[in-house]
């Protein structure tokens, strides 16, 4: 029994050539194996899994809450004024105590405390911050509610330390709060004039707190405050659970039948807006996907984006999808 499709999948329209910001680092956190979390971005700043979380593919890193984390490069604060740290969490309601979503900057080696750091909390209220030293000097918005449970949630935080300085929260894609303190804030490559060692997903810089009981994906940190428009497409609509591999009802359903489920069933995220590399699925529905591009000096079958320079490209990805049962590599 063999069937072979292909849609046309994606015309990727505006693949803008002037963003705001750059795009330092993006961990999908999409892996299954190994040790090694990829950055996307191109600087080649891979994080590293660490005390063995669960690597779920698309459901992203799954976290323990006793030891697990992932250890981002040093000093990736250095240099900068501005940022927009933007991650998805998906958090369990075994969560306790207190507890950092991401920290990133440095532990006291007489404490244990965070000294210069900044970080997303989501208890006792959704929270951020940064603090050029202890906590006490957090600049910090937080919003009047804990972070939900058991559902995937996109905390997006910006920091803008020119002009006076100004932090915003993002949830969804959402401006939900500005400052609620008036603590100056500080450029992020202040911190410890940019030598950062504890730069975590999962983990807080304060060696007591609690480990992050939930599952992480698309850690990504740009070097500017997005646009508003930016913001809300970093959020994607959520990502159903994954299909039980055994379907219930005994009848297998016809090659071709389960070709189009397995096609239309693929989705790229923001694909009308690409700003950074491409996750290209490389499996739908139990099926092997083949990627074509219509061009590859922009869009290349592995998802690397090459962004033109001064002008908007559209690319058409073409996704094909056999019942033959070969796993076809992607080619690069
Ligand atoms: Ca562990």
């Amino acid at each position: 029994m063999h069937s072979s499709k292909s849609a046309l999948l994606a015309a990727l329209a505006s693949l803008a050539a002037t963003a705001q910001g750059r795009l330092l680092i993006h961990l999908p956190l999409n892996e299954t194996s190994g040790t090694r979390a990829n950055d996307w971005s191109g600087s080649n700043l891979h994080g590293t899994y660490v005390n063995g979380p669960q690597l779920q593919g698309s459901n992203g890193a799954r976290l323990d809450g006793v030891n697990d984390y992932i250890q981002l490069p040093n000093n990736i604060l250095r240099n900068l004024g501005s940022l927009t740290a933007s991650i998805e969490v998906n958090i369990r309601p075994e969560q306790t105590g207190q507890y950092f979503v991401y920290g990133l900057g440095n532990t006291a080696r007489e404490t244990g405390f965070g000294y210069g750091y900044l970080f997303a909390t989501g208890d006792p209220q959704l929270r951020v911050g940064i603090t050029p030293t202890h906590w006490d000097f957090e600049a910090e918005v937080r919003t009047n509610r804990p972070l939900p449970r058991n559902i995937w949630k996109t905390i997006t935080f910006t920091i803008e330390a020119a002009n006076g300085g100004r932090l915003g929260l993002y949830d969804d894609g959402r401006y939900i709060a500005g400052r609620t303190n008036t603590l100056p804030i500080t450029a992020p490559g202040l911190i410890n004039s940019g030598a950062t060692v504890n730069n975590y997903i999962g983990r807080s810089v304060f060696q007591l707190d609690k480990y992050l009981a939930g599952s992480v994906r698309n850690f990504r940190l740009y070097d500017n405050v997005l646009s508003a428009n930016e913001i809300a497409a970093l959020h994607r609509p959520q990502t159903q659970p994954t299909q039980p591999t055994q379907p219930t009802n005994p009848t297998q359903p016809r090659p071709e039948d389960r070709v189009t489920t397995a096609l239309t069933s693929i989705s790229i995220p923001n694909s009308d807006n690409i700003r950074g590399n491409i996750n290209l699925p490389a499996t739908s529905n139990g099926l092997a996907i083949r990627w074509e591009t219509s061009d590859s000096s922009v869009v290349r079958v592995n998802g690397l984006v090459t962004r033109p320079v001064g002008r908007d490209a559209t690319v058409v990805l073409t996704a094909r999808v056999s019942t033959d049962g070969l796993l076809l590599p992607l080619l690069g």
